[in-house]
């Protein structure tokens, strides 16, 4: 693959890997999208960039403008198609990396609806395809850093999660978001083995829920997410562990209390509420000082620093100053 140097940053040339027509497709829904990007999304230097990416062909297509917001800073490239497919954590359908690729065929993600309740005015259930419109859809490529210390690069589809919260208008009680996703035994054989309390919970503070970077996200590699990696949507929060980002989501509740998470209950030695990935906090029963990233495991791969937030630290440092981050991991 070729590079193109543009100011400190490093952004893979589109031209090159994706076909001329879908190239030109999407430039001509990108400036519809710059033309229209508001306030934050407002379009940079790498929103002028076309996509990085090609389709894998597998399911259906959801194209994404090339965002402003996070993609710029990920220059890395983005671990293939298969690598990101076939080594999944998603214990609803089994605890080993490929279970959830064999497993998860059983889900049906269609009908399916996102209730959103709690302390907003405008609480509702949204189908998940009026959610799929609710916003434009870009591609931002970040990296996933799972608290087992490997990471992923993967070009996301979504849009960011403040465009649903700003629709249902949270009221002065809501100070936390919690995530539940799907429990459903008779399509996730995982539920029977009682790893987990399900159904699998996740929460955020209320700003974390509402920092552009936190995507609502419904695809990935320019198509529909596939079932093990949470269709058919989910949250990613670039800044924090994998498993902040929560799979399959049914109900988005807001909250005054901090909410219950999955894996803060079962390990709460282990696993905090905030869970920001931070290199200078070891996990107890291991080092998060470096990281394996997926797909370079040859005999003389070298093992990657850990960034603190994950790289984000520019964005994402300022809501959590003053507070001490070894008592809040
Ligand atoms: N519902 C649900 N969401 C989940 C998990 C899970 O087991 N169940 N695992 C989490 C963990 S630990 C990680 S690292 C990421 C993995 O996402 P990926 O399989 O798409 O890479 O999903 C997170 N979301
Ligand atoms: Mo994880």
């Amino acid at each position: 693959m070729h590079f193109l140097k543009d100011r400190g940053f490093v952004h893979p040339r589109s031209a090159e890997i994706t076909p001329p027509a879908v190239y030109r497709g999407r430039r001509q829904l990108l400036q519809g999208l710059a033309a229209g990007a508001a306030g934050w999304l407002a379009a940079g230097p790498a929103a002028a960039q076309a996509l990085p990416v090609a389709r894998p062909g597998k399911l259906a297509p959801l194209p994404g403008g090339r965002s402003s917001v996070g993609g710029a800073y990920v220059t890395d490239k983005p671990t293939s198609y298969s690598d990101i497919t076939h080594y999944n954590n998603y214990y609803e359908f089994g605890t080993d990396k490929s279970d959830p690729a064999q497993n998860a065929g059983t889900l049906r993600t269609r009908p399916w609806t996102v209730a959103v309740e709690g302390a907003v005015k405008k609480p509702g259930t949204y189908d998940i395809d009026a959610l799929l419109k609710l916003a434009p859809m870009e591609e931002r490529i970040y990296r996933l850093r799972c608290v087992e210390a490997w990471s992923m690069v993967v070009p996301w589809v979504g849009y960011s999660l403040a465009e649903l919260i700003r629709r249902v208008e949270p009221t002065g009680n809501a100070k936390f978001v919690q995530f539940v996703t799907l429990a459903d035994p008779r399509q996730m054989p995982g539920i029977a083995s009682r790893v987990l309390d399900w159904p699998y919970v996740e929460g955020l503070r209320m700003d974390e829920a509402m920092h552009p970077l936190t995507l609502l996200t419904f695809g990935l590699y320019g198509e529909v997410l596939p079932n093990q990696d949470g269709a058919p949507v989910r949250v990613i929060v670039p800044w924090k562990y994998g498993f902040k980002s929560g799979k399959s989501i049914v109900k988005i509740r807001f909250v005054e209390q901090q909410p219950k998470t999955s894996w803060n209950t079962e390990l709460p030695d282990e696993y905090g509420f905030y869970s920001n990935v931070n290199p200078h906090v070891d996990h107890p029963r291991w080092s998060q000082a470096t990281e394996r990233r997926i797909g370079e495991d040859g005999l003389f791969a070298k093992r990657r620093p850990t960034l603190m937030f994950n790289g984000y630290e520019p964005q994402v440092g300022q809501l959590y100053a003053g507070m001490d981050l070894r008592k809040y991991y």
